[in-house]
């Protein structure tokens, strides 16, 4: 017998996990994870009859034919996730918490699961997954130092972003294990300082690098910018990209980085409407990603003008 505790790298998918250990811990179980954009998670999984399988944070629809093999060997699986699911398989050992509303992420999924039992790590992870609003309001009368936990969960998003684990700070296994000891975050950050002062010092300079990005196109309906071509830019692109949403909420972003003969997109729809993101980028091979956040994850250089088009399209016609 044994457990498998599969989970997205990013700050959703590690604090997901460490809300259901808290609650029910399985000490022995395998981590399986990566970078945030490593969602083809399952198929690193053999289990069968007797194992128990917790998938968090990664699409149904990307993971669906290990997902029925995992399910057709005997294995019980529990799967939360708020990403475009596909067909959702009707097995009696799969319990799937699935939800795809713009409006929550799965570590809000957990938390509702568990009662809002570690409703401060739900928190932090909402901001971490852009979800800033939906973090305010769940704070509402419980007296969490919401700064701490949106710096916190900004940052623990940013690690999981780069172009192999080797550009990231923490491995996201690692970064889940010193966070699992702690019922809240703010426990944490009074034990692992050391761990916070690594990332928040990481994040600093990548951002200043990313101010200097070359501007591809730029209107009041949508903005498109290539970073320089290096490890820093990789890890801060998805966290930039969040930024500049913020602090323009009517307009689309997309974020080009190079990596290996090809760029790697990061595309926001506006906050003010978040919708498109998934289509634009649906339209290109290796694209993919929720209607409010997507990607692409190998876009050929040939295939620039067509995405700008494609993007200007979508977000300002
Ligand atoms: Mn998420």
């Amino acid at each position: 017998m044994a457990d498998f505790d599969v989970f997205n790298g990013d700050a959703d998918g590690i604090i997901s996990l460490v809300q259901l250990r808290r609650a029910a811990p399985r000490p022995a179980a395998v981590l399986v994870t990566g970078r945030k954009r490593d969602i083809a998670l399952l198929d690193r999984v053999n289990a069968g009859t007797g194992d128990q399988v917790t998938v968090l944070d990664i699409s149904m629809l990307t993971n669906g034919d290990d997902l029925r093999r995992i399910l057709d060997a005997g294995a019980d699986v529990f799967y939360a996730d708020h990403h475009n699911a596909g067909d959702i398989p009707q097995h009696d050992n799969l319990t799937a918490i699935i939800d795809t509303s713009p409006e929550t992420c799965t570590a809000f999924l957990i938390n509702s699961h568990l009662g809002g039992r570690y409703l401060a790590w739900a928190v932090t992870a909402a901001f971490g997954d852009n979800f800033p609003k939906v973090a305010t309001r769940a704070a509402e009368g419980h007296d969490l130092p919401l700064e701490k936990l949106e710096r916190l969960g900004t940052l623990v998003n940013y690690n999981g972003y780069g172009a192999s684990v080797d550009d990231l700070h923490f491995h996201p296994a690692d970064l889940y294990d010193y966070m699992k000891d702690f019922d809240t975050p703010m426990e944490f950050l009074e034990e692992r300082d050391d761990i916070y002062l690594q990332l928040n010092d990481g994040y600093e300079s990548d951002m200043a690098g990313a101010e200097r990005a070359k501007v591809i196109e730029e209107s009041d309906k949508g903005f498109i910018i290539e970073l320089e071509d290096h490890a820093g830019s990789r890890r801060v692109s998805g966290v930039y990209g969040n930024r500049l949403a913020r602090d323009h909420p009517a307009r689309a972003h997309a974020i080009l980085t190079r990596n290996q003969g090809s760029y790697v997109v990061s595309v926001r729809a506006p906050l003010e409407n978040r919708v498109g993101a998934d289509e634009l980028c649906l339209k290109f091979p290796t694209g993919g990603g929720r209607s409010a956040a997507a990607g692409i994850n190998a876009l050929p250089f040939d295939r620039l003008e067509d995405f700008v088009h494609a993007f200007n399209g979508r977000f300002a016609g």
